[in-house]
């Protein structure tokens, strides 16, 4: 059989997946082939490229994948070792929310996030919603030294519209992720961008032979300018991810470029002689957040 039609995977359900096509969308099973051997990570996510072959007219089987260009994962331990789980295949940003108040914005918990996205190298958008309830200088105390470090900052109001416009403009055409903690404002701000825009994806409980089994539905939602967003799951689940402790200040742009010029190769940037990061915060070109924030990754409790 001709195995030709291409197309995007959009939804994600226990094993059956719905891929999307110049024709419609089809429902579609993995074909068999592709299962075999052992297994590292998810064959399949959504956001992925496959090509699949008719069964009928909203049918089909996939009988391949296109190679990944970057996912979200998480490590979930399993008996024969780490396993990779595919939360979104080829995400080409992340829209990492946070409110400038109520809650309060807790950056430790963003600067994770740019870091893991960083490792990944996805481009990320900070959200600073909840903007009129501050000052704008209230406002940029707080997210404005993430600007120069190159990072774009959007301050929005799902109350006044502020920023709505611009953010559903950088949406067109891209597969985004959203995250960022409950409260915040993602759901508002989903619905601003969208009427019925439901990004929660849905976690349902099966009962199986062996037990409860908790599956869970990942989806791709469709925007009307092109383009597609997906819902990330919280925080917890993604500190399980796999960053080795020296490769944490690469993923900190404003100390990349420094990292070789240190006076010893391995350093910590934390108490040797000869640090060009220490330097530069002293100098104040790296913030003593951002330093503290590294320092609290590197050395402190890896779960914020
Ligand atoms: N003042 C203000 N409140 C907002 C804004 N966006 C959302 N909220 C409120 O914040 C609360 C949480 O919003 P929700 O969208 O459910 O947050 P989520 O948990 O991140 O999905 C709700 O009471 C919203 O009405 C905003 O831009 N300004
Ligand atoms: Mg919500
Ligand atoms: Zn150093």
């Amino acid at each position: 059989m001709m195995a030709s039609e291409p197309g995007l995977v959009i939804k994600a359900q226990s094993g059956f997946y719905q891929v999307k096509t110049g024709k419609g969308v089809i429902t579609c099973s993995l074909r068999g082939k592709l299962k075999r051997g052992e297994r590292l990570g998810d064959l399949v996510a959504i956001g992925d490229r496959v090509h699949l072959s008719y069964i009928n007219s909203t049918e089909g089987v996939i009988e391949s994948i296109e190679p990944r260009q970057r996912a979200f994962s998480r490590l979930d331990p399993r008996p024969q070792g780490a396993y990779e789980q595919v939360l979104l295949a080829n995400p080409d940003q992340l829209l990492a929310i946070f409110a400038c108040t109520k809650p309060e914005p807790h950056l430790r918990m963003l600067d994770r996030f740019l870091v893991m996205a960083e490792q990944q190298s996805i481009p990320s958008i900070i959200i600073a919603n909840k903007s009129d309830l501050v000052t704008r200088a209230e406002a940029k105390a707080i997210f404005g030294l993430y600007q120069p470090i190159g990072y774009h900052v959007i301050y929005t109001s799902t109350k006044t519209g502020e920023g709505v416009a611009e953010v559903r403009a950088l949406l067109n055409n891209k597969i985004s992720a959203l995250t960022g903690p409950s409260g915040v404002g993602k759901s508002s701000l989903a619905s601003c961008i969208q009427t019925n825009l439901q990004l929660r994806s849905s976690a349902i409980s099966l009962a199986t032979g062996k037990g409860r089994h908790t599956t869970e539905v990942r989806e791709l939602h469709p925007l009307e300018g092109g383009g597609f967003m997906a819902d990330m799951p919280g925080l917890r689940a993604l500190a399980l991810w796999d960053i080795q402790p020296e490769e944490l200040d690469g993923y900190f742009p404003e100390m990349r470029d420094l990292i070789n010029t240190c006076h010893y190769n391995d350093c910590t940037h934390r108490t040797e002689p000869g640090c060009s990061i220490r330097l530069a915060v002293q100098e104040g070109a790296i913030h003593p957040e951002r330093y503290r924030s590294y320092l609290a990754m590197r050395f402190g409790d890896m779960d914020v």
